[in-house]
């Protein structure tokens, strides 16, 4: 169906008879008014064109297509590379139910304020329509968002990161129900920049940056900070985990969701590739940002991520680290503000192989190795469909979800937390995760190496009052006849030298495998003040290079002199959250300090 209105100048097909979608992108036209409107399609053909739309307008390059066949480079404003937490707005109708932990104004005024700003902001402009799915097609859990952009770049990701097209009609059909998205890049000034939700409506607006946090609106608004929100209220998690499935020699598959801040070593756990000492043993990727999750019928928690590709870190991303990702991304890939070689490659720090003699780096200067600065930025991006990963599990686009035995919570720590430990029931995993501390990453701007209370590394993405999203994490459990265990890694802890101990990486399938063994009930254990640690010779170190006995006892070690800082430097978020925070996690803490 071809769709005219307003003079404005229409092109491709809307695809849809669904009248709800149809006024409200009539609606933003009138308000944002676009020279052009372009229905997406998610086609291939569609791809191609609007890839060399804006290869011709230089939004895009295309890289050399005998090294990276199907890449492309984005070089972002340098004012706008990394989420901006102080900018992000959740928008309920009180300021209670946003709480302590988010930006909050009146709805009314901030939609006027929006309005104010995307008032005739795309004139001389495309607007996209870009209808996705966050989940497989057919699922109970999976949500329908449209987002409208006038930016090509957030078109071609959001073809890489969802379900994009045609497909989102068809889970759709006639309902009004679907997250409404407006994303205006006015002229990515940071004076007008915000990221505001609105779950009670389901709506997001985000204007003035075309960072992928900020304007891939599937990712952290809709998945996270509304998808939080809308979970509360039907009764599911949405949680900023990823999702990967243990395969043993002898075939039994045991599904495992990890919350670790942003920039912690998602995406490398979740490709994880086991040491040779692990013949047969295999990880499966199901995701590597986000889970949502819901008890099923047998009382255990199925999870699905909803994304369909992965926006990750590139620097440090090389054949021992991530093996997989460095496969995953040879082809396909947008990259963002790494650094560009002179035969069209791409380029970052910890890359395998030689540093390149000069290069642009991500501003577009002129870098050599001598340089102070890094070529690539230190948060610059992938982004990339998840099918090119060689070890995606099949059931990623299962849509029943796949059960979930074991959930970890990880946080980036030189000092205090042990490389693991296991909580002693579902309410002491709350409190675990409810406390959780880490160094602030590049991943957000400022702060970067503060430790900071990062609550199930939800922080900056729940879109509610943190006091009642520990509620919800507690009433969860009254919902599972087989809840899954919990537990706490830390593969970040120093020594006196300030080196790592752990070495990391692929060796963290050792404690994956304990992990998975306490799930099925199989592995010794010892009690401790903070929950079961490793029995003796439980933890398999076989084969495992430069490691002894006495680095596992130093970084499983538990300091009372750190743990009555770390326990006194909580009551600081207990106070914030005082007024909704659950007696559960109060009576927990004074436990542990008894413990202690
Ligand atoms: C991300 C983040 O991009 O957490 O996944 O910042
Ligand atoms: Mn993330």
């Amino acid at each position: 169906m071809k769709h005219e209105t307003h003079n404005m100048t229409k092109i491709g097909n809307c695809n849809t008879t669904n009248a709800a979608l149809i006024r409200w992108v009539e609606e933003t036209m009138e308000l944002c008014q676009p020279d052009r409107v372009y229905w997406c399609d998610g086609s291939e053909a569609e791809k191609e064109a609007l890839t060399s739309e804006a290869v011709a307008k230089g939004v895009l390059i295309r890289l050399n297509p005998e090294k990276r066949p199907g890449c492309y480079y984005h070089r972002s404003n340098p004012n706008d590379v990394a989420r901006v937490e102080q900018c992000t707005y959740v928008c309920t109708p009180t300021e209670d139910e946003a709480g302590p932990t988010n930006n909050w104004a009146p709805p009314a005024d901030m939609y006027q304020k929006l309005h104010g700003l995307c008032r005739g902001a795309m004139q001389g402009r495309t607007m996209y329509v870009v209808p996705y799915l966050m989940g497989p097609l057919g699922s109970p859990l999976t949500k329908v968002g449209v987002e409208l952009t006038d930016s090509i770049y957030v078109v071609l990701s959001m073809r890489v990161m969802t379900r994009m097209g045609k497909i989102a009609y068809e889970q759709l059909g006639e309902s009004r129900d679907f997250n409404r998205g407006l994303h205006c890049m006015l002229d990515i000034n940071a004076e007008r920049r915000y990221i505001v939700h609105f779950p009670q409506d389901n709506a997001v607006i985000s204007v003035g940056s075309n960072y992928g946090g900020n304007v891939l609106l599937g990712k952290k608004c809709l998945s996270l900070r509304i998808g939080s929100y809308l979970g509360r209220k039907e009764g599911w998690m949405a949680e900023h985990m990823l999702i990967l499935g243990v395969e043993s020699p002898q075939g039994e598959k045991t599904y495992v969701a990890a919350a670790f801040p942003s920039a912690c070593g998602k995406t490398n756990f979740a490709m994880l590739v086991p040491p040779a000492h692990f013949k047969g043993w295999k990880v499966w990727t199901l995701g590597d940002d986000i889970a949502w999750m819901k008890p099923g019928p047998d009382g255990r928690l199925y999870a699905i991520n909803p994304e369909a590709g992965y926006f990750g870190v590139v620097p440090g991303t090389n054949s021992q680290s991530n093996p997989n990702a460095v496969k995953t991304i040879s082809r396909d890939a947008i990259f963002t503000n790494v650094a560009l070689t002179s035969d069209l490659d791409v380029w970052w720090e910890g890359k395998d192989g030689d540093v390149p003699t000069e290069c642009l780096d991500w501003r577009g200067n002129h870098w050599t190795p001598g340089c102070k600065s890094p070529a690539a930025h230190p948060n610059s991006r992938f982004a990339v469909p998840m099918t090119n990963n060689p070890v995606l599990a099949p059931e990623a686009n299962d849509p029943n979800g796949v059960p979930i035995s074991a959930i970890i919570f990880g946080a980036r720590r030189a000092h205090t937390m042990p490389l693991v430990f296991e909580a002693f029931d579902w309410i002491h995993g709350v409190y675990i995760g409810a406390t959780m501390g880490s160094e602030m990453t590049a991943a957000a701007v400022g702060g970067v190496g503060q430790i900071r209370r990062d609550p199930m590394a939800m922080l900056p993405f729940c879109g509610y009052n943190m006091g009642d999203y520990f509620a919800h994490w507690l009433k969860m459990r009254k919902l599972l006849k087989h809840p899954p265990r919990i537990f706490h890694v830390n593969w970040f802890r120093k020594d006196a030298h300030d080196k790592f101990m752990w070495p990391g990486f692929g060796e963290n399938m050792r404690v994956l495998k304990w992990i998975v063994d306490r799930a099925h009930g199989r592995a010794d254990a010892q009690e401790t003040p903070l929950g079961w640690v490793p029995g003796p010779r439980t933890f398999d170190l076989t084969g495992i290079k430069n490691f002894s006995e006495s680095t596992l006892e130093k970084l499983q070690a538990i300091s009372l002199e750190e743990w009555r800082k770390e326990v006194m430097s909580q009551e600081e978020l207990f106070l914030k959250l005082y007024p909704r925070l659950p007696k559960e996690l109060i009576f927990q803490r004074e436990l542990l300090i008894s413990r202690l």
